[in-house]
């Protein structure tokens, strides 16, 4: 039993360590070397090149070195019936719970004006008016972002494609429930996973129909949002800014307009990222699962893409 990292930048060697660890008898490899292609079971992959997970002709799972796993759905040559796991790790969530809290903080607290404020010597004292955060994608991530900002006080509601309830929270769901949703959201927090239904979903119909001065958070993916729309909307003076961890084109262009915009801030892809130390005991823990013919947490239901 064998399992290959195939990852493009970081190094592999804490992970190498991690899973030892917690499964030595894992033989581990870091792509492009693999061993005997016919003896691996596993690959654990962030953006591989298409073909190349189709290439392990005894593969029983492939696990996304982060929670999104549209990087491996995008490949159409990966066999359709093998299971995805996403990530689930306590070190990434965390991560993603700082960031977002940091940019509702960073927007109820007035942090930019305050530093042009400071610019020019000026001690000014604005008003801070309650704000309503507004959460789209309560899985994993988005409810433990949600249960932190109820502990800061802040009134807090959600949007999910079912709708499930979460104590504290306005939960809204599907297509009826996005309005009332929208209409709510001071501060609008995307953390859905890229489907097919979500490409484009921050679009100028749904941020138009945000409360005058709203504020966007995107850490869910580029493919969210339709970059022009958010564009114009600040330019009018409808939205007041946003905060944009995720991008089309990753690294994001030198010429793009977001680099320059107005009340927004970038940056680079950095709202989470995967722990090894942690995660590699989910990865562990679902290796151990499938061989004893159970489910294990994070599969993917392909149809629906998350
Ligand atoms: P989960 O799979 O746990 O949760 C996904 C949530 O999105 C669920 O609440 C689901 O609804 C909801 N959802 C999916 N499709 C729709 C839809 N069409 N309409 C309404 N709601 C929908 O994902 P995670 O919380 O683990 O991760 C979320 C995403 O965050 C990742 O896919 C990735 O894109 C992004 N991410 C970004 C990082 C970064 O560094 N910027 C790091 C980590 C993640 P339901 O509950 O009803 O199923
Ligand atoms: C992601 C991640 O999915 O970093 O973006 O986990």
């Amino acid at each position: 039993m064998s399992l290959v990292i195939i990852r493009k930048s970081a190094p592999a060697e804490i992970w190498i360590q991690a899973l030892a660890e917690r499964a030595p008898e894992l033989i581990v490899h870091v792509w492009p070397e693999t061993g005997p292609v016919d003896e691996v079971e596993y690959v654990l992959s962030w953006a591989a090149d298409p073909g190349v997970i189709a290439g392990f002709p005894n593969l029983k799972a492939i696990f996304s070195l982060g929670a999104g796993v549209d990087h491996v759905l995008s490949d159409a040559t990966v066999p359709s019936d093998l299971p995805v796991i996403r990530m689930i790790d306590e070190s990434l969530t965390r991560r993603m719970v700082q960031y977002v809290v940091h940019a509702v903080l960073s927007r109820h607290r007035r942090v930019e004006e305050m530093r042009a404020n400071q610019a020019q010597g000026l001690w000014k004292r604005p008003a801070f008016p309650d704000l309503r955060v507004g959460i789209m994608g309560l899985g994993e991530i988005g409810r433990a972002c949600a249960q932190q900002c109820l502990a800061l006080g802040y009134q807090v509601s959600g949007w999910s494609r079912r709708g499930e309830p979460l104590a504290g929270v306005e939960v809204h769901g599907g297509e009826q429930g996005l309005p009332m949703f929208l209409s709510r959201s001071d501060v609008l927090v995307c953390l859905l996973p890229q489907t097919r239904e979500t490409a484009g979903i921050l679009s100028r119909d749904t941020l138009g129909q945000l409360p005058k001065g709203a504020y966007l958070v995107n850490a869910g993916r580029g493919e969210h949002l339709v970059d022009d729309d958010l564009l114009a909307l600040i330019a009018e003076g409808h939205l007041s800014g946003a905060m944009l961890d995720a991008f089309r084109k990753e690294p994001l262009p030198s010429d793009n307009p977001f680099w320059t915009a107005p009340g927004v801030t970038v940056t680079p892809h950095i709202a989470g990222w995967t722990e090894p130390s942690t995660a590699a005991r989910h990865v562990v823990e679902a290796i151990a699962a499938l061989r004893a013919g159970q489910q294990p947490r994070g599969v993917v239901h392909r149809a629906r893409g998350y």
